[in-house]
């Protein structure tokens, strides 16, 4: 079973310039179907509170800070904290998530499939049954 795991993308350029990171295909553990973004999001706001049955995605702070804590099928229990542009956090297909952002966060989302509302398992006992 994928784990969820800190991606580190190369970092191109010097403190004097500014940096570009970059994201291909061939570099990640996945194929890269679409990409979306959040912002603005309230910092007593706590997103997430679902997984995902085929979606496989990575999320990145390109901005400001995201705490993910994380729960796997057989109860493995993580916390990330993302808050620089080159690290993303890997999330694999049925792991539970919980997103606290800091105001000016700004989360890429990097998905290996298209948005589809019956992807999701909202409720937290459902997802446990699958254990
Ligand atoms: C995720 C975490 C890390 C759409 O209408 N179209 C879309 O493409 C998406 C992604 C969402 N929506 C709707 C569905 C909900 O009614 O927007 C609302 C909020 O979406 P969601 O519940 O996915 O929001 P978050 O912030 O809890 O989760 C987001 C990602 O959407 C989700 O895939 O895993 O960040």
């Amino acid at each position: 079973m994928s784990k969820p795991r800190i991606i580190e993308f190369s970092k191109i350029g010097n403190p004097g310039l500014g940096y570009i990171s970059v994201a291909e295909n061939e570099n990640l553990p996945f194929k890269v179907n679409r990409i979306y973004w959040t912002y603005f999001t309230p910092e007593d706001v706590a997103r997430g509170g679902h997984a995902h049955y085929q979606l496989q995605q990575i999320l990145l702070a390109v901005a400001g800070k995201i705490i993910i804590k994380t729960e796997m099928l057989n109860g493995d229990k993580s916390e990330f904290i993302l808050d620089k542009p080159n690290m993303g956090l890997f999330i694999p297909k049925m792991c539970w998530r919980e997103m606290q952002y800091t105001h000016n966060a700004v989360q890429v989302c990097i998905a290996s499939i298209a948005y589809e509302e019956r992807d999701y398992i909202r409720d937290y006992q459902e997802f446990k049954k699958h254990s």
